[in-house]
């Protein structure tokens, strides 16, 4: 048997009764074969893979708050450090009921390769609760996220462990999680990215995830002789990541006709107004049918369904597992030609593979997502030598580093054969960062 098909099974027996970690290592360890096998007995020798796909530590937390009726309530917080070779424990802490350890683990894992491929000195990390933020007042998430810290704040520091926003964690959230680490520990320090900008975040910070997604997108159009003027695009989500998305391929001459949240999905053929999206969505924190009311374009539908929707270019910016097989088949049979991950793991492998083999350009989240963590360790910086950058510099180095990675992805690929699968290219690419410095530091 060969030694990713060894890992593999060792892994699924060891986590079976976790669907989407499993789903996440055998993307990568499936995609690593060519690099595994040109190195099979230095890694086997090394324990590699099985050393990879094992955290160094996993926290699990009683959250002890009290809602606005005086009752007591009790969540379960996370933090799993997956990774540290290349830098500090890196990645955001997900608020959501459905997080669970096998969720922590599948975006730890993936984090690992993501912050490699940032080029800056980032390790895996990822945290969260199965807190559900909706419809909560400012006081009862205060109160969740003082408690959620009162604990998380013994295992993470500026040098040992940042954590950040995803689902659920937006600049309010961070502010009260920063306020509290501040109290307890006495310490003020870059401890946690996507801070406000007056007490250590940077700019572009908020908008990165989205921008990044752009940028990588514009180089992969770029590369094939096309640009994003005049596309048509498709995106899911009406979060930070999908908001910024839709905005910047605006500003690039295309246009997004859909977005979606949890319960419904837009389709606006005028192209999606992100003024009206970010004040329902940003500011009154209200549903999608709130956009369809003010705006006489829009149609509002329940359910989901924005990759029935003609388009260029699909950009996948709400959560996992939203693109299934039939989306997939139905993007193709539109002509559709690109598609880009702005969330995490939001396409399932059977339609990664179709997407893939009917000649869609497929790019995965761990290299079009990036940019956001990539900011974050540019916070990092700004934060350790106490001074901070202006929105261009910030920006133009963001848009560096994106273009940087999409070449990276593609030569990787190219180097082993897998000439134009962007996911294999961006599994290898940083994968070989990682694994160059766990070898460097010895068994541990
Ligand atoms: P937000 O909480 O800001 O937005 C998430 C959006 O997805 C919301 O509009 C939400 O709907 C919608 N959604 C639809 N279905 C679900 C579901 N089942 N579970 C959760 N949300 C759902 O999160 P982000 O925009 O920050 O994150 C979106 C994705 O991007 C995630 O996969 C995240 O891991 C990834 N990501 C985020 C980065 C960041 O910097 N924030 C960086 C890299 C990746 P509703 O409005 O109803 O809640
Ligand atoms: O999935 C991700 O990369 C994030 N949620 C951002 C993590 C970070 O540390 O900025």
């Amino acid at each position: 048997m060969s030694y990713v098909d060894e890992v593999l099974e060792i892994v699924q027996k060891k986590n079976a009764d976790q669907p989407e970690f499993l789903q996440a290592v055998t993307e990568v360890l499936d995609s690593l074969r060519p690099c595994i096998d040109a190195n099979e007995e230095l890694y086997r020798k090394n324990a590699i893979l099985e050393r990879i796909t094992e955290p160094d530590r996993q926290f699990m937390f009683r959250v002890p708050w009290v809602d606005d009726n005086g009752q007591v309530q009790v969540n379960r917080g996370f933090r799993v450090q997956f990774n540290n070779a290349i830098g500090p424990y890196k990645g955001g802490l997900r608020l959501h009921p459905s997080v669970n350890l096998g969720i922590i683990k599948f975006l730890g894992f993936e984090q690992i390769f993501k912050n490699s491929l940032t080029t800056l000195p980032i390790g895996g990390g990822k945290g969260g609760s199965d807190f559900d933020p909706k419809g909560k007042s400012d006081r009862e998430i205060m109160a969740f996220c003082q408690s959620f810290m009162t604990e998380l704040c013994k295992y993470i520091g500026a040098d040992v462990d940042v954590p950040a926003g995803d689902i659920g964690t937006g600049a309010r959230e961070i502010g009260f999680m920063f306020g509290q680490y501040k109290r307890i520990r006495g310490m003020y320090e870059g401890v946690l990215t996507g801070k406000g900008l007056t007490y250590g975040g940077s700019l572009v910070r908020t908008e990165a995830t989205g921008y990044g997604l752009l940028y990588l997108t514009q180089e992969l159009l770029k590369c094939h002789g096309e640009s994003m003027e005049g596309k048509t695009v498709c995106v899911s989500g009406a979060g930070n990541v999908a908001i910024y998305a839709i905005q910047k391929a605006h500003q690039m001459g295309a246009k997004c006709v859909t977005c979606s949240d949890s319960t419904g999905w837009i389709y606006d053929p005028e192209g999606i107004d992100v003024a009206l999206l970010k004040e329902v969505k940003e500011v009154k924190r209200a549903r999608l049918t709130e956009y369809a009311a003010a705006r006489p374009s829009a149609q509002y539908h329940e359910g989901r369904g924005v990759w029935q929707i003609k388009c260029d270019i699909a950009l996948p910016c709400a959560t996992q597992n939203e693109l299934l097989l039939d989306d997939a088949k139905q993007l193709v049979a539109n002509g559709c030609k690109a598609v880009c991950e702005g969330a995490n793991m939001p396409t399932t492998l059977d339609a990664t593979k179709y997407l893939q083999e009917n000649g869609v350009w497929f790019v995965g989240g761990k290299a079009a997502n990036a940019g956001g963590v990539a900011t974050s360790a540019l916070e990092m910086s700004q934060n350790s030598e106490r001074l901070s950058w202006t929105f261009e510099e910030v920006d133009a180095k963001l848009q560096n580093i994106m273009v940087t990675i999409y070449h990276n992805i593609d030569d990787a690929a190219k180097r082993y054969g897998v000439e134009g699968d962007y996911v294999a290219g961006a599994n290898i690419a940083g994968f070989e960062k990682v694994v160059e410095a766990m070898l460097a530091q010895g068994v541990c």
